[in-house]
């Protein structure tokens, strides 16, 4: 089974971002950390891969922008989750971008 790659971009002491690498964990994927605590570049292109979404964490799983964790957490209750992340993601969300949460 093909697995997407999942990026997560992360700052130290964010409770959202441990939060989304235990749900991810929990589901037993491989995940990317970028730690941009201290990487103002990689913070620039996270902002820009994530159509200028500026908290973390910013999630993506192969070519879908999920979001935050919030965003990752309500994918998983609406059952949308698994299927993601055995896909190679692209096309299997449509509404993921739609509606930013601070
Ligand atoms: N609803 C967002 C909340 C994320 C959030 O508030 N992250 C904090 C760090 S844990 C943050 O980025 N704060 C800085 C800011 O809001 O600019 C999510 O679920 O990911």
């Amino acid at each position: 089974m093909t697995m997407p790659q999942i990026d997560i971009y992360t700052t130290r002491y964010c409770p959202y971002c441990i939060a989304a690498k235990r749900l991810l964990s929990h589901k037993g994927v491989a995940f990317t950390e970028i730690d941009v605590s201290r990487d103002q570049v990689e913070r620039s292109r996270m902002v820009m891969r994530a159509n200028g979404r500026m908290t973390v964490p910013q999630i993506f799983v192969g070519a879908t922008h999920v979001g935050g964790y919030d965003d990752l957490y309500a994918l998983d209750r609406a059952g949308k989750l698994d299927p993601l992340l055995t896909t190679d993601g692209a096309g299997a969300l449509a509404t993921a971008d739609q509606e930013p949460s601070a």
